[in-house]
């Protein structure tokens, strides 16, 4: 397979970079009045303005050249096709199929998918609709007024960030909490104030193996067997989401009381799978086939758009020019809508634990960048924290805002909109990114000569900016979808697998072989740095 440096379309882009290192937004956008309109492109409910990036149509035209020599359209295909192409781990990678309607199937080697997907959701629904409405009850024969998810990691991150966005849906008579952290805090905060009598516990686990999870998992069990007093509590308090029913019928939930999902799903790719059953007990199951309408959406776009019109592509090919072409190696995502706050936290690990890879699919180490650094805050609070850096640092750190035009929360004071106060921030720091303030700029403001050159903004950062009418659960659904296949495309570019994360794998492995040594001096030795830290842990904690 050729490297993706060896491809044509990579040597041109590097020609380009060269010839255009002087090129500013400033001059694209004096040279070309139409540059805002033209560079927009709009789907699912979601309009990409990727006019101030630093490209030029030449630069847009190798880029999608290097989509076709990579032979982008047919990896997409070879994914929707349900190929094996997560290949260190031999299994296909079919969360497409998770959102597929019902009536129009999805076929994978002769097999629909579709009945097995929505048998699952039809279960989920039943359930939440039983739980919701208070006919499933507890132990004492209590409704459920609280439900605490426990999971971690992909079946954590994707549905609280979810119901933390989609909170003005979410039915306000039900409590709902997540525990992911192995940190006895996690499962304290959590819990505190809940009734074991009223509480539903969901344990959301693919492997039904995770240290975390299943420790959290037996607190929980004691917690609420010890205040109920009769372990029969645990088959009308909790429930699984997993893919193995022996380990949750040996942790004694009863496995008609499990919600299965499939190996080809991943578990950053999974809120749209079993693993979002917290989120679909909280907005309901109608709202939540809304959600999988708008992933849908977004997959049937990116299948079959053109590549200048492809929302995922534009924003993996984009990604790729800042990072292998302009040295950028993060990436900033700044939701202007706080009900957004947790989507940086989401995306960090759909994107660094899918792309942060050094190996290239078939073993060789690379030799380009792959995943950038991926971080953020909602707006404007980052305005205060860390968006200094962002404007006269001196790395380039590419930015994506998000925002809507109507928000849920219509907060108005004296007249003034709060909504109004966060849209002009977040138009203003794309501005100010994209063009910055000159020497002479400042000077004409009558700044002191000493200080010019403190308040001069360099400018030419790039950005996109997302935005959408407001968010729905379709909304959501296709944004999640959209950096979901933004991914996959840079994966392919880089010629990675992104469905793989055997990184996360030698921490797990060190901390059981020193969880010993904590409490025993016996336990083999580490490392001279270690065991110091391990002695001086142990001196404090008899
Ligand atoms: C995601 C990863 C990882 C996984 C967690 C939880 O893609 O595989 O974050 O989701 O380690 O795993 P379990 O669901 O098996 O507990």
């Amino acid at each position: 397979m050729k490297q993706p440096t060896e491809l044509t379309s990579w040597k041109t882009l590097a020609q380009l970079r060269d010839q255009l290192q002087h090129l500013t937004l400033r001059d694209l956008f004096r040279s070309d009045p139409d540059r805002g309109p033209r560079m927009v492109a709009e789907q699912a409910g979601w309009r990409l303005d990727y006019s101030k990036q630093i490209v030029n149509d030449e630069v847009l035209r190798a880029l999608f050249a290097l989509a076709r020599e990579v032979d982008l359209s047919g990896r997409v295909e070879a994914m929707f096709r349900g190929e094996r192409i997560n290949a260190t781990e031999d299994r296909a990678v079919l969360h497409v199929a998770l959102r597929a309607a019902r009536e129009e199937g999805f076929v994978v080697d002769g097999v629909d998918l579709a009945p097995q997907v929505h048998a699952v959701l039809d279960r989920m629904a039943e359930f939440s609709r039983r739980v919701r409405r208070g006919t499933w009850t507890g132990h004492t024969s209590r409704p459920i007024r609280s439900i605490v998810n426990i999971g971690i990691g992909g079946s954590d991150l994707g549905p609280s960030m979810a119901a933390r966005a989609l909170r003005p849906y979410c039915d306000e008579s039900l409590s709902l909490r997540f525990v992911a952290n192995v940190d006895g805090a996690d499962f304290d905060d959590a819990v505190r104030d809940l009734d074991p009598a009223e509480t539903l516990v969901i344990v959301s686990s693919k492997t039904f193996t995770t240290q975390e999870t299943m420790a959290n998992a037996r607190a929980a069990r004691q917690w609420l067997v010890g205040a109920l007093g009769d372990e029969r509590a645990v088959a009308r308090h909790f429930v699984a989401v997993s893919t193995n029913a022996k380990a949750v019928a040996a942790f004694g939930i009863d496995t008609a009381n499990m919600f299965e999902f499939w190996e080809w799903v991943g578990g950053r790719y999974s809120v749209d799978s079993a693993i979002g059953l917290s989120l679909m007990l909280a907005i309901g199951p109608e709202q939540f086939s809304d959600f999988l309408g708008g992933f849908r959406a977004m997959d049937q776009h990116f299948r079959a758009a053109p590549l200048e019109r492809n929302l995922p592509i534009l924003l993996g090919l984009l990604g790729v020019w800042n990072a292998n072409f302009r040295g950028s190696q993060a990436l900033a995502v700044l939701p202007y809508d706080q009900s957004l706050a947790r989507f940086p936290a989401y995306l960090q690990q759909l994107d660094m634990e899918s792309n942060g890879k050094s190996v290239t699919m078939d073993g060789g180490a690379v030799s380009w960048s792959t995943g950038p650094v991926v971080f953020g805050e909602p707006g404007t609070n980052g305005q205060h924290a860390f968006y200094q850096l962002i404007h006269q640092g001196t790395s380039v750190i590419p930015c994506d805002f998000i925002g809507v035009a109507r928000t849920h929360a219509p907060v108005v004071v004296d007249g003034v909109r709060h909504h109004d106060l966060l849209l002009a921030n977040l138009l203003a720091q794309s501005r100010a990114l994209a063009f910055g303030r000159t020497a002479a700029e400042v000077r004409a403001e009558g700044t002191r000569e000493d200080l010019v050159a403190h308040r001069v903004f360099p400018g030419n950062r790039p950005s996109n900016t997302l935005l959408a009418e407001s968010l729905t659960p379709a909304t959501l659904g296709a944004l999640i979808a959209l950096y979901e296949h933004k991914v996959f495309v840079q994966g392919v570019l880089w010629g990675v697998n992104s469905f793989d994360q055997w990184g996360v794998e030698l921490g797990k492995t060190l901390a059981q072989q020193i969880l010993p040594a904590l409490a025993s001096a016996d336990a083999p030795p580490s490392d001279s740095s270690t065991d110091g830290m391990l002695q001086w842990l142990r001196d404090r904690r008899q």
